[in-house]
């Protein structure tokens, strides 16, 4: 598994004899050193897959794979993982399932209950597995399901290991239209957990030859924010916005509503008595989803497909319908195609409209965000070419400057972004890049800025309009 691994070969080099120095020291002579000096030296033992898979099951797995870090798949994963191990070879992907029906329940209390006791049980088992490879003499570590995550990087990708593209790649699934891993027993209704290891681990998964996805498009239908195209074009921030508002920036923008408001009922009329409760409840206990319909609908997997394959109609009747007529509130930003959805497709749903906070960091991963941020609705009927020319300053302390250039272009609801200046630009936007990142943070006018000539803009400004409108915040 591991032929191609650039890594050095550290799990199978002899262990080294631990010596005394020439002349003793100090530390020689501490009793550790000696007892320590008095024990053989232990040799890592060899690993083969049924060794590991073994390992896992009397773990409290329910499935097992294991796949080399060298895999072409995961090359994005490479630094990253390396990053929280370096001498990283092998990665283990962990899958258990979760309780059907608490899943498919429309109290959504039942639903994060059962997320969060199968969550807590991945990092056990995922634990368990590591203390066990270690002790066989391999450095290992079981990076967290979801959270603790390294939030410095955040809004950046703050998770150490993709368990998706893992699991994935060690054939215990394949992504499904709503962009979550099918297993091909127990199917959406899993979560994965991943262990990374230093081992080389001898044997290959068996490949998994078949799509458990039956591209019913049931998760289509019933996420309530229409965050899943029937393409399986995956709406990052529909999903982010509504499901995950008692997570990070939704529970920043919670407290920012805190520090706008003049008077208490100045802040009850921004949020409601049951939605300050449900924040408490989520910060006391553990943070609440408030869908993840998609899974909950998906009949996908040889345990589950049952009542669906006996009856398609009773089936949305029983399971889907309870979740899509739901009275609830559903968030989104105004303006956004989610907004647009819960309004056409859900109007028994409570729109309540919030501000976006998915902000960048910084201008470079201004323009890597946009595919996330990017709405089609206001981009459909038109298309513009935009050039970036923006002054970017050096590290803090550091007076040199560099300069960003990017295109942006948008056709008929579709947007590529790309490094450089390339093609015949419709409009060319000249500023610095943090005055840039203020106007999209609507910190600064750009009619301000234009004024103090501090920003220059070249061609039909009110395509620049069109362009803001299709990144709402
Ligand atoms: C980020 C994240 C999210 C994001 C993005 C989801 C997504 N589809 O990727 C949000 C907040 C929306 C989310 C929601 C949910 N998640 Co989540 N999430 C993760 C996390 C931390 C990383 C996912 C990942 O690898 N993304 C990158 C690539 C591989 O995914 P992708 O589909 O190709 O990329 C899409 C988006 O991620 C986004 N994207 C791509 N690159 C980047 C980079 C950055 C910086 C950002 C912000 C986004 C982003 O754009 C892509 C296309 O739209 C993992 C835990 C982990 N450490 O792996 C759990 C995980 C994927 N989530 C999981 C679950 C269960 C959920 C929810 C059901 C939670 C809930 N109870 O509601 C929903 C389901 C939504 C859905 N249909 O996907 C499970 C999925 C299990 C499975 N069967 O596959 C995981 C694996 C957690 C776990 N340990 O089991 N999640
Ligand atoms: S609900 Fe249907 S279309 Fe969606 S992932 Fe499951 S099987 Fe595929």
């Amino acid at each position: 598994m591991a032929d191609t691994d650039p890594a050095p070969a550290l799990s199978s080099s002899p262990p080294k004899k631990l010596a005394p120095t020439p002349h003793a020291t100090a530390l020689d002579r501490h009793p550790t050193a000696v007892a320590l000096r008095r024990r053989s030296p232990k040799t890592p033992v060899s690993l083969t897959l049924d060794d590991v898979r073994r390992i896992a099951l009397e773990a409290g797995a329910d499935d097992v794979g294991a796949v080399s870090l060298a895999h072409p798949d995961l090359a994005e994963e490479v630094p990253h993982v390396r990053a929280a191990l370096p001498t990283a070879r092998t990665l283990v992907s962990i899958v258990l399932r979760t309780h059907a029906d608490d899943i498919r329940s429309p109290a959504r209390s039942v639903s994060n209950q059962e997320f969060h006791r199968t969550g807590h049980e991945v990092d056990e088992v995922a634990h368990r597995v590591a203390l066990a490879l270690a002790a066989r003499g391999h450095r290992t570590i079981n990076p967290s399901m979801a959270f603790p995550m390294e939030m410095d990087a955040f809004p950046g990708r703050t998770w150490v290991v993709s368990q998706k593209k893992v699991a994935v790649a060690a054939q215990l699934g394949r992504m499904g239209i709503h962009r979550s891993v099918i297993h091909p027993r127990f199917g959406s209704f899993i979560l994965l957990g991943t262990v990374v290891t230093e081992a080389e681990i001898a044997g290959e998964m068996p490949p998994l030859d078949f799509d458990p996805c039956v591209s019913c498009k049931l998760c289509v239908a019933a996420c309530p924010v229409g965050a899943i195209e029937p393409d399986g074009t995956f709406r990052f921030s529909a999903c982010y916005d509504h499901n995950y508002r008692e997570f990070m920036t939704g529970f920043t923008d919670f407290i920012e509503e805190v520090a706008d408001s003049k008077s208490r009922e100045d802040f009850r009329s921004r949020v409601t008595p049951s939605e300050s409760a449900s924040m408490w409840q989520s910060l006391a206990y553990q943070p609440n989803y408030k869908a993840a319909y998609c899974i909950a609908v998906c009949p996908a997997g040889e345990d589950v497909m049952g009542p669906f394959l006996a009856d398609r109609r009773a089936f949305v009747a029983d399971v889907m319908k309870p979740l899509t007529e739901k009275v609830e509130t559903v968030y989104a930003v105004a303006g956004s195609d989610a907004a647009a959805h819960v309004q056409k497709r859900f109007p028994n749903k409570r729109l309540k409209v919030i501000s976006s906070s998915l902000a960048p960091a910084n201008i470079e991963s201004l323009f890597r965000s946009l595919p996330l941020t990017f709405q089609r609705g206001p981009a459909k009927g038109w298309r513009g070419t935009f050039h970036f020319d923006l002054a970017v300053r050096g590290p803090e302390g550091a007076s040199e400057k560099h300069t960003l250039r990017a295109t942006v272009r948008i056709d008929d609801g579709t947007l590529e972004v790309e490094d450089g200046l390339v093609g015949m630009p419709d409009v060319t936007v000249r500023c610095s890049g943090d005055l840039w990142l203020d106007i999209v943070a609507k910190r600064r006018s750009p009619v301000w800025a234009v004024v103090r000539r501090k920003l220059k803009i070249v061609g039909e400004r009110s395509l620049l309009d069109r362009f803001a409108a299709c990144f709402p915040r």
